[in-house]
């Protein structure tokens, strides 16, 4: 029981006070380059999928804070400007042509433009963001619950996982530049925090921060965050896509289910 309470929120926490930083801050650099913390959180990241599921229960809620705990800008990381054609184009035009298509295992597979998922109910949290290289942001996110949009969709009974599919590409190898792309479980999808959002600190979410739209999974760790959302599939297996470990940086030995 003692190792299942050693969350990675408390070490990331126990960081932040580690290095004097503020607690509600951005605490650049804290852990990227000190490798106790950075083995810690390697460990953290073995507590298994299941056991995270059964501690945390469906629908607890992430922390939420008050506007007053907004201190800094969400703090850019990972890809910031993408250089995929389409996604120029569709940047030039502030992102007007922009359609989130969703498709895979669903009764009725939809596309949907900025203009109508900023008509639908709308949900707007103060949370904060986790990075697993030990960087904290606390910002307020707006956007359209991602349930909202299966409720349209109506998955079909065989799917399991969400695939968020981005316009960025992240390197180039002998097969090419890889797309980042990250997966979520229908669980994660349907919580009442995760939503689409267009929105960041009352403004259109920012390039910078994934625009034209970017998924909030609230209780698990920065890299699960999508920015740049391409398309999005309901699927019952994740080995279709990249190595078949559900994301690009899942690709490279992260967790797939990255708990906070
Ligand atoms: N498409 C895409 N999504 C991404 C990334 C990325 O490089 N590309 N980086 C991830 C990581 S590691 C983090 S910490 C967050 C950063 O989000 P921010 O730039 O809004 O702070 O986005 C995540 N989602
Ligand atoms: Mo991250």
């Amino acid at each position: 029981m003692t190792r299942l309470t050693l969350s990675r929120r408390s070490f990331l926490t126990g960081a932040a006070v580690a290095s004097t930083a503020p607690l509600a801050g951005c605490f650049d650099g804290v852990a990227s380059r000190d490798s106790t913390i950075r083995d810690v959180l390697e460990t953290a990241n073995s507590l298994t999928y299941r056991v995270q599921r059964m501690l945390l229960g469906s629908d607890d809620l992430a922390r939420e804070y008050s506007p007053s705990e907004i201190r800094q800008p969400q703090r850019p990381n990972g890809t910031t400007n993408p250089g995929d054609v389409d996604y120029r184009q569709l940047a030039a035009d502030n992102f007007a042509s922009y359609r989130l298509k969703i498709s895979g295992l669903v009764e009725k597979p939809a596309q949907f433009s900025l203009d109508e998922l900023r008509a639908m109910p709308s949900r707007t949290q103060i949370t904060r963001h986790d990075c697993v290289e030990g960087w904290s942001c606390i910002a307020k996110w707006t956007g359209v619950p991602l349930a909202a949009l299966l409720d349209e969709v109506r998955p079909t009974a065989p799917a399991r996982f969400v695939v968020f599919d981005c316009f960025d590409t992240m390197e180039n190898g002998f097969a090419g530049p890889i797309r980042y792309y990250e997966s979520i479980d229908l669980a994660d999808a349907r919580h009442p925090q995760t939503i689409l959002a267009y929105g960041l600190n009352d403004q259109a979410l920012p390039v910078s921060n994934g625009a034209p739209l970017r998924v909030r999974v609230e209780r698990q760790l920065g890299y699960k965050m999508a920015k740049y959302i391409r398309k999005i599939a309901l699927v019952d297996s994740l080995s279709a896509y990249g190595q078949g470990n559900g994301g690009y940086w899942e690709d490279r030995g992260y967790e797939w289910f990255a708990g906070i």
